[in-house]
This record gives structure tokens, sequence and C-alpha cells, in this order.
């Protein structure tokens, strides 16, 4: 028999972990996290690769209920964020909650026994609710490009970062010039013999207003009331008015343009590389991107910025689309991630008995106040669609989120509900509302195309507005939305409790 709870968290980076504090303090116990790693974190547990740092400040990019007065700089590196993620996993007490090495293959939902079943490399599990937070960035994707296998060298993606390859004195090529190539780039630039930069499309970079607290500003945080939520409230504030110009009118984002053209001027000296790395689209449409070290890095006398595009890989080298080929030793692939088309759609079975992919393939990645999916009944989304950010914290998104998900999990209690299920008109009327707002947004008006966008040209990542609207359309569950035909039955909920305490007495034992 598989084991049953009555929640399972799938994935343990900033959106599970802060679930399954949340059902914690809640008092709700019976849950588990699965986690495929062995290590709590997600994204920052997995993107190791040098220069690994995050773009949003760390008084913001943190939980609101475990503020951390002891950062060491205004934007954090990889290694301090993870430590506080796992720090705070400790400190909440829900890594006794967690399975690791968990690998989740497979979720179909049994409308008979109205539960989902779980499939992992570990067994098999059963579950009342799931809340899937396997996050946006977690699945690689790796470019098609011809002969790619046939490459003898190291090659790997930047989120799989192989620490046993010593780049140093080697000839290595870098694939894209994302968020995560631009840290990269400067961070083995000067250990490298040469670094070729294959560049589809250049990104436009702001100042990184990166700095050292210094100690009495580490003390104020630690030890002056209000001082540490004031100035998150601050950068806060600032943060969101980028809002204005990315999602209500592009023209407000003149004056970060102007600030980008400035750097450009200031950075890069020579003509022609200036030309290769200005952008052709207007900014805010793609990830804006932050660095000081990016641009001088690219001027290196051992670093050549390739913008001919890439016609092949082969044993040993790189041949762009004009004909020359770079012989090199190693290949880092920064070439982002499977967003709208992640690998992990396919292993969800929802009602109907289709997949999530087989869904969203007909309606496009839709859902309801980025949470739930018509036809996957009491499944929670965490960082589902349209909850994605280009200016701000995500932390705040999830926090709304979980919100939204422990007021779901009061009122199905309270109401006696058995499952709950978006209606697909209440699905759709939000949807239209979403994609009218985002017409008017700079990520459908801006003459990019990014990741943002699915394959039928609709953004179904971000969240077009204020993230303070969002902390609002999530801080009830909303239950007229939803299909609550399926009330549980006197009898059905005697039999399920009595099929619960068995199963819960065989975890206990395991
Ligand atoms: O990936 P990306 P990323 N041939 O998709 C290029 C977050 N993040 O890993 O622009 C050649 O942004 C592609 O070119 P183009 C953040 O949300 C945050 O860098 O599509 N090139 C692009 O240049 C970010 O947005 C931090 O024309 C190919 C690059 O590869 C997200 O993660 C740090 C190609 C991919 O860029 C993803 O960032 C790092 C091909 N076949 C990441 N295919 C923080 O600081 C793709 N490219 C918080």
């Amino acid at each position: 028999m598989p084991h049953h709870v009555r929640t399972l968290i799938i994935g343990s980076g900033f959106a599970g972990l802060g679930a399954a504090i949340r059902l914690r303090q809640d008092g709700r116990n019976d849950f588990l996290v699965l986690e495929r790693s062995n290590e709590v974190g997600g994204t920052w547990r997995d993107n190791t690769y040098p220069g690994a740092a995050c773009d949003v400040p760390s008084h913001l990019y943190s939980y609101s209920f475990a503020l951390n007065p002891d950062w060491s700089r205004s934007f954090s590196a990889q290694g301090e964020i993870q430590s506080y993620i796992v720090s705070v996993a400790d400190k909440y007490g829900v890594r006794e909650k967690h399975v690791f090495g968990c690998d989740v293959t497979g979720a179909r939902w049994n409308a008979d026994r109205a539960h989902w079943e779980v499939d992992t490399n570990l067994g098999s599990y059963t579950a009342d609710f799931v809340i899937s937070a396997v996050g946006a960035l977690c699945e690689p994707a790796l470019p098609d490009i011809k002969g790619i296998e046939s490459f003898t060298g190291e090659i790997f993606h930047s989120a799989q970062w192989n620490h046993a390859s010593d780049l140093r004195g080697k000839r290595v090529a870098v694939i894209g010039t994302g968020a995560s190539a631009i840290q990269i780039v400067p961070a083995i630039a000067p250990e490298v013999a040469h670094l070729d930069v294959y560049q589809r499309t250049a990104p436009w970079l702001l100042p990184r207003m990166d700095r050292a607290y210094t100690a009495p500003e580490r003390f104020a945080f630690k030890y002056l009331p209000g001082f540490q939520r004031l100035s998150r409230a601050g950068i806060y504030a600032m943060r969101e008015a980028q809002v204005v110009g990315l999602a209500k009118n592009p023209k407000f984002m003149k004056p970060l343009e102007l600030i980008a053209r400035a750097k450009l001027r200031a950075e890069v000296r020579d003509a022609d590389l200036r030309a290769k790395v200005t952008p052709n689209f207007q900014i805010g449409c793609k990830r804006m991107l932050i660095s000081n070290n990016y641009y001088p890095a690219l001027g290196r006398d051992n670093v050549d910025l390739v913008t001919d595009g890439i016609a092949e890989i082969r044993e040993n080298a790189v041949a762009s689309v004009d004909g020359t080929v770079r012989e090199v030793d190693a290949i880092v692939v920064a070439t982002g991630f499977h967003v709208t088309d992640s690998p992990t759609f396919e292993t969800i079975t929802g009602r109907d008995g289709r997949t999530l992919a087989a869904t969203f393939e007909e309606i496009g990645q839709q859902g309801y106040k980025g949470t739930t999916v018509a036809n996957f009944p009491n499944m929670f989304f965490l960082v589902g669609p349209n909850t994605g950010l280009g200016h701000t914290s995500m932390v705040y998104m999830i926090e709304s989120q979980i919100n939204y998900v422990a007021d779901a999990m009061r009122t199905i209690d309270r109401s006696g509900l058995r499952t709950v299920e978006v209606r697909r008109d209440a699905q759709d009327a939000y949807n239209r509302d979403l994609q009218d707002r985002l017409s008017a947004s700079v990520w459908m008006n801006g003459g990019c195309a990014s990741w943002y966008l699915d394959k039928h040209g609709n953004n179904t990542t971000l969240w077009p507005g204020f993230t303070f609207e969002f902390r609002s359309l999530t801080k009830n569950f909303d239950l007229s939305a939803y299909d609550t035909s399926n009330v549980a039955r006197g009898a059905d909920i005697i039999e399920l409790a009595d099929e619960k305490k068995t199963d819960e007495k065989k975890v206990a034992a395991r």
C-alpha cells in the first residue's frame, strides 16, 4: 500500500520550504516534502556556477517571517543565500518532514478515491492535496545545435556546473548571454586561456549597486527595532516603481534605457564591440541584467564576443555560420531553462486523464491566480502560471501564494469539502483579464523574443501588475470560483478517516 498523507509538497526551494513551514505553523503536520536532491534550496542549491549571485537585494529576497540581519552585502552571492535557506529549514524544524533523494516520476488524480497517486523512485504515495513547488527554472534547456553530441571536451549547463572540471588555462566557449552567462563570463575570464562568448541577442545591462554592509549597518539591522523592515520596505517600493514602465506604459522605461546607454558608452570604448552589444529591442522586454564587470570582461584580450551564430559543434570546436571554426576544450551552455514547456508537465495527469502538458498544449500555460488549474483538483502550483517577475523578489509572490493555499486548506476543512477544482469559466475569465492587461506591457511590445512568451506568443509567465495587487488577490481563498460539488458524504468521511489512520500507522512504522 502506498503511504498516505494529507498533503504532499514536491520540491524544497524557497516555495516548497515556505509551504512546509506554513503548514506546520498552521498545525497541519500530516505532510511530507519530496525533494529529488539531498538538500533544500532549489535553484540556489543547484546553480553553483562561478559568479552566481542574486540580482534582487537580499533584504527583500528573503522570507518576511525570517529576516536575516546578517546579510554581508546588498546583493548576496549564491553560497550565502543557500546557507540562509538551509538555516531557515533548520530553525523552523521542517527538515525531518523531507524525503530527500526522492524524485517524483508521476502524479495521477484518482477521482474515485479523491486523492493523488504519486510515484517516486523511492516508492508510491497518496495524498489528498499536492503542492507542486518545483519552480519554473528547474529544468535546464540544452540548445538544439547540430553536432553538439559529438563534442569530446567538457560540456555542461550553467545550472549543472561540473566543479571537477578545471577550466584554468583552457580554451572555453560560453553559449548564451542571459542572466547566468553575464555572471559566469567575468568570473572565469581571468582564469581561462581564451574565452569565446556566443551571443544571439545582446541584453540590456544596468549598474549593479552592490556593496558590503558596514559594521554599523549590520548592527542596526540586528538591534535597531524596525530598521531592517524599513530598509526592506524602501527596497520594495523602489522596485515596484518599475512596474509602471514594464507593465503599464513602456514609455516610462526611457530613464532606465538612458542609464543603460550611458553605461554602455562608459564601459565599452571599442566602437565595434559597442555596436555588437547594443540591444535591438526595448529595455525591459527581456529580463534587465545588472553587472559592473561583464562589459569589462568582454574587453579583455583573451575574450572574443561572437555574434555570427553557431552553425555546428564539432569534436573539438564551434563553427559559426560565417565559416569560422574556433577550437575549444570546454563549452559552458548558459541557454536557460524549460519554462513554458517543462518536462514536469508530462508527469502530472489530471481528472480527465490528460496530462498538464496536454492541457497546456490546448489552452496555453494558464491557471487561476497562478495557483490552481482546471482539471487538476486539490493541486496547488507555487510559482505557477503568470506569477513570475522581472523586477523584484519572487519570494514575495511565493508568500502570497502560500497565504492563498493556507486559506484554501482552512476553507476546505471548514466546509467539509473533499475536493476543490477551479471552474474553467473562472479560469478563462481570469486569463482574459491577464492577457488584456499584458497587452500594454513592454514584454509584449518591446520587440524581443523571450522565455516569458509561450509558443502561441502569449505571456504565460509574468504577473502584469504591482506585486501588492497579487498579494491582495490571493489574500483569501475564493471558494465561489471553484467546483465544490464533491462534498464529502458522512460515510465517505468515516471510510476515508479509517483508511488514513491505517496508512498513518504504516508511515509512522517506517
Ligand atoms: O537563461 P536565459 P539564464 N544558441 O534564458 C541564449 C534567472 N536567473 O540561465 O536571448 C545560442 O535568460 C539566449 O539567447 P536569446 C532569471 O530569471 C537569475 O541566463 O534567446 N544561444 C540567451 O542569451 C533569468 O531570466 C539570476 O537570443 C542560445 C541565453 O542563451 C533566468 O534565470 C541569475 C540558444 C539564455 O538566457 C534564466 O537565466 C541567473 C541557442 N540555441 C539566472 N538558446 C539572478 O541573479 C538560448 N540561447 C537572480
